[in-house]
Order: C-alpha cells, then structure tokens, then sequence
C-alpha cells in the first residue's frame, strides 16, 4: 500500500525532479532573502500582507500591473485556464497547503492525517472516499468561476461538473464554439487502476462540462499532463502536452477521433526538461506564440513567451522573452517561490498562478499558499 499510494499521489502533479528543484530553490532563497534579515515569528503567515504586498516584474510596457483576483482562497488553486473571451476560469483546487502536506506525507504516508493540512474552503471536494479505507483522504478536482463581463472580476469559485473522486483531474482547455458551447475540450486525469495521468477528450460540450462522454487520447504507460488544444481548420486539431515532463505536439485530422503520433519539440520548450513547462497557444493575430514557464538563471520560475519562426511548423520556436518574473514581498513577509501556468484571452490578458510562503510559519501545517493572479493588457 506504502509504494502504491505514495506513486499514486506523487503522479498527479509534481514529478520527483520538481520537488527536487523546488526544494534547491527553497534553499536558495533562504540563504538570500533571509540572511541577516530574518523577520520575528508571529504565528502563522500573515497571508493578507504576503499577497497585498507581493511585487513582479514584467518588462513588456503594454501590460498593467498584475494583481490577484479576488476569489483567491486559503487552499491550492493550481492548473489554470481562462476561456478565450475571458468568462470562465477553470483551476484545479486542492484544499491543502500542498508542499507541507507532501514533506510531511513522505515520511509517513500509510493512512496519513491529512486534516491539520486542509485549507478550506472545501468547495465539495471528497475529501474522504479512497480506496485504502484511511480515515482521511486528500484529492483535487476541477473548479470554475464565472463572470457576465470581461470587466467584472471573477467573484466566486463553485465546483464543476467535472468533479469526481479519489482521483485528481486538472489542466481543463477548450476551444469555443459559441457562447454556450465548448467545441472541444481537454484536461487531465489520474487513472485509478495503472495510477499513471492521462488526457481525456471531449467534443462539443457546455461551458461547464461533465465528465459523461470524455474518452482519453495518447494514453501511454507515462504520465500525460499539461494538455493545450486549439482548432487549425474544419477537421484540424492541435494538442500540445508533456509526458513525463516532455513537451509533444500532435495533430488530428479527423476532429479529435485520431491523432497522429507525437512529435517530441527539439527547442526552446524543451531546454530545461524534463521540466514541467505547461505550454500555453495564443494567436495575436498574426502569429502563434507559446506561453511557458522555465526557470530564469536565478531558479526561479517565471513565464516566458517564444514566437513561432515557420507558419505551420510547431517545432519551431524563437527565443524565449521574458513575460513576468516574480519580485521580493515589501516588508519581508514572505517569499515568492515562482509564477506559472499562464493561460490568455483573446485581448491577451494573462491569468497565472503565483505560489508563495512564510518560511518563518512557526505552523508547519500552513507555509505554502498558490493563488490566481491576472496580468492585465493595458
Ligand atoms: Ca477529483
Ligand atoms: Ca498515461
Ligand atoms: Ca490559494
């Protein structure tokens, strides 16, 4: 039970070599942000002056001042996706401080107390069903928010249809068809009997799916994640996702039903694998670009951009530029680990994720929080 749980929850999200990086760069910034400098403990983090306080850097001029949205919550909103015109936000929600609950879960993971690691709200995440019969669980599903207007902000984050137990699901994308409907759709899910993560598919569809006629594509023995589909005409459909923390592309001809084998990209996006880079496709109207994240020479990881070379050629990437880099938090309160998952609308505003931490917490159980954030094109 021991091998089989511990795999289990280490597939859904981050590889070993993540936490390895994670943890090199946890060290890193420990030595620079707090020597000489460290902060008294207070209690916990103080989350409200973490993130009012957190500064960025973003080189390009016609982008405004990111701020975090305000439906951020206490627990892990990770995996994001907005629709391309702005009205829907997908994540994958986990109710925990997720990098103490696994530090702690490594050294005891047979039935583990989860419950000290919860961060509500719980937004009817089952955190209870699994098939070891522990008294406790923890798992993710996909969540949505909504909004009438591009210029209302998200409010409120429910639960999807896409909800299910024991397993987690994560990386929701989708190509709309019209106000109502999803062309196509793609997100990740844990395979409950090989443990390995897939990518399930589905065609014309609501705006907040279900998971009844998903069916998975490209399965393979290693863990598919970070899918991103976007359609090139009548028939023609991209998908770009890692495996195993290898950025592929593949094409289908006929609408999803097959898809042709994938072609593993030889540059740019793949520089720092196996490294979990979760490509985002985005045309400005004139060119396809691909938003990524990577480290910047420093280990922090930040989003970057890369253009397109050859129309037609998904292997064929220019060098990265710097979209936003994280900055300190003013006053010491916390540091910033990295920004990640930028996902864009048609104007090309950017939502992203930004996970940061008190490691002065003198509550081992609340260290670590991740939040939506939105970088707004001026
Ligand atoms: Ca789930
Ligand atoms: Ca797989
Ligand atoms: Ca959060």
């Amino acid at each position: 039970m021991k091998k089989f749980n511990k795999k289990w929850v280490f597939n859904f999200s981050l590889s070993n070599q993540y936490i390895k990086k994670i943890i090199i760069t946890v060290l890193l910034l420990i030595m620079i942000v707090f020597s000489g400098c460290k902060r008294e403990n207070t209690g916990g983090p103080d989350w409200e002056m973490i993130k009012s306080n957190a500064t960025f850097v973003v080189p390009d001029a016609s982008y405004g001042t990111p701020y975090i949205q305000p439906l951020n919550v206490g627990g892990w909103e990770d995996g994001l996706y907005i629709s391309r015109d702005g009205l829907e936000l997908f994540a994958i929600y986990i109710p925990v401080d997720l990098f103490s609950l696994l530090d702690a879960w490594q050294e005891n993971p047979i039935c583990f107390d989860y419950r000290p690691y919860y961060r509500p709200p719980m937004l009817d995440v089952d955190m209870v069903s699994n098939p070891w019969g522990c008294e406790t669980f923890f798992q993710g599903d996909i969540i949505i928010a909504t909004r009438k207007d591009t210029c209302l902000s998200f409010s409120e984050w429910h639960s999807s249809n896409l909800r299910r137990s024991v397993s987690n699901e994560g990386g929701a994308c989708g190509v709309l068809k019209d106000k109502n409907t999803f062309d196509v759709f793609v997100f990740t899910q844990n395979r409950n009997d090989t443990e390995d993560m897939e990518i399930m598919f589905m065609r014309n569809v609501s705006r907040n799916p279900s998971l009844d006629t998903a069916v998975p594509i490209l399965s393979s023995p290693a863990n598919e994640d970070n899918p991103h589909i976007e359609r090139l005409d009548d028939d023609t459909l991209l998908l770009f996702f890692d495996r195993d923390r290898y950025i592929y592309y593949t094409r289908s001809y006929d609408n999803g039903t097959t898809w042709e084998e994938p072609v593993k990209i030889t540059h740019v996006l793949n520089d720092q694998s196996p490294y979990d880079v979760q490509p985002h496709l985005w045309n400005d109207g004139t060119h396809w670009w691909v938003y990524f994240c990577a480290d910047n020479e420093h280990g922090k990881r930040c989003i970057y951009r890369s253009k397109q070379e050859v129309p037609g050629d998904w292997d064929s990437w220019g060098p990265r530029e710097l979209v936003i880099e994280p900055g300190e938090i003013i006053g010491r309160y916390g540091i910033i680990l990295g920004v990640g998952e930028p996902t864009l609308t048609d104007r090309g505003d950017i939502s992203f994720v930004v996970i940061y931490g008190d490691l002065n917490s003198d509550d081992p159980a609340d260290v670590w929080d991740c939040d939506p954030w939105f970088l707004p094109k001026k």
